[in-house]
């Protein structure tokens, strides 16, 4: 199947890795790929030279998101084991959900212009960090820092950056450990380091972050309103971390009383 990005100038095949809305993706991929087979048609291009064409372009594109793919079950992978390794020592997961994406073509592209970078592969790779996104959601909040620590202390794992909204929430109430990792993926005879950007985050703090993204964008809201929910969105923000807090209290005093009668 094609698709054919009119800014960026090149074809990718869709592989179920770029998340587009289906039906929308479909019907461009219908209407480009008869608009291909015509064009072909009415300027007498040779088939195999066309096709050849079509795959210089197509596989760089190609091979670009199946690295991401592959770092995102890397990381995953890590975070599994280690949810297995924890439940044994912990007594219970810490991990309660794992959510992985790759950034969408047409969002990169967005980023990429709003950046004003170049418009190529490279340039992609190097400073957009988030192509591939791995959301971790905990039970609590120090199953955060114990999960990110010992994720960038395995010796594949290099820590490009951290931004800890958790101790710093950023202005709209909006809290998550943020890391960009990178890590090494192995294809074929080489090597490659892939970044990965880790957010992590507990249940309560998913449930405002879903909550406020989907209320943030919608339409037909006036700019007072807006403001007005803001400051409501921010209360919230804080009625959910205190939840966390709370939470993370009762946790420490079942496991501390546990360890006391351990002892006896
Ligand atoms: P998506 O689809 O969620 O990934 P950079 O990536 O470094 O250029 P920035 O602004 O430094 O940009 O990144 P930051 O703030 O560390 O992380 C951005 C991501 O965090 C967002 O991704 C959201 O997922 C999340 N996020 C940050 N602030 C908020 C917020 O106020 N509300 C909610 N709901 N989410 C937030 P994207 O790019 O929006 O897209």
């Amino acid at each position: 199947m094609l698709t054919f990005n009119k800014e960026y100038g090149i074809i990718v095949r869709n592989k179920g890795m770029m998340k587009m809305k289906e039906q929308q993706f479909l019907q461009t991929a219908d209407k480009v790929a008869k608009e291909l087979v015509e064009f072909t048609r009415q300027a007498d291009i040779n088939e195999e030279y066309f096709l050849d064409i079509i795959e210089e372009k197509i596989l760089p594109v190609e091979q670009f998101f199946a690295n991401y793919a592959c770092a995102i079950m890397e990381v995953e992978t890590k975070f599994k084991v280690l949810n297995e390794q924890f439940s044994l020592k912990y007594d219970g997961n810490p991990i309660e959900s794992i959510h992985s994406r790759i950034k969408d073509y047409d969002s990169i592209i967005r980023k990429i212009i709003r950046k004003n970078l170049p418009r190529t592969l490279e340039s992609i790779e190097e400073n957009i960090n988030d192509i591939a996104g791995v959301r971790v959601i905990c039970s609590f909040v120090d199953d955060i820092y114990r999960l990110a620590a010992c994720l960038l202390q395995q010796d594949d794992i290099t820590l490009i950056r951290k931004k800890d909204y958790i101790k710093n929430p950023k202005p709209s109430g909006y809290r998550s450990l943020h890391l960009i990792v990178q890590v090494p993926i192995f294809v074929e005879n080489e090597k490659r380091p892939v970044k990965v950007e880790v957010q992590l985050r507990t249940i309560a703090m998913d449930f405002w972050a879903s909550l406020e993204h989907k209320l943030r964008y919608k339409k037909n809201i006036s700019s007072e309103m807006m403001d007005k929910l803001s400051h409501e969105l921010t209360d919230c923000a804080e009625i959910s971390a205190s939840l966390d807090s709370r939470m993370q209290n009762v946790k420490n005093l079942i496991f501390s009383e546990n360890n006391k009668q351990n002892v006896q």
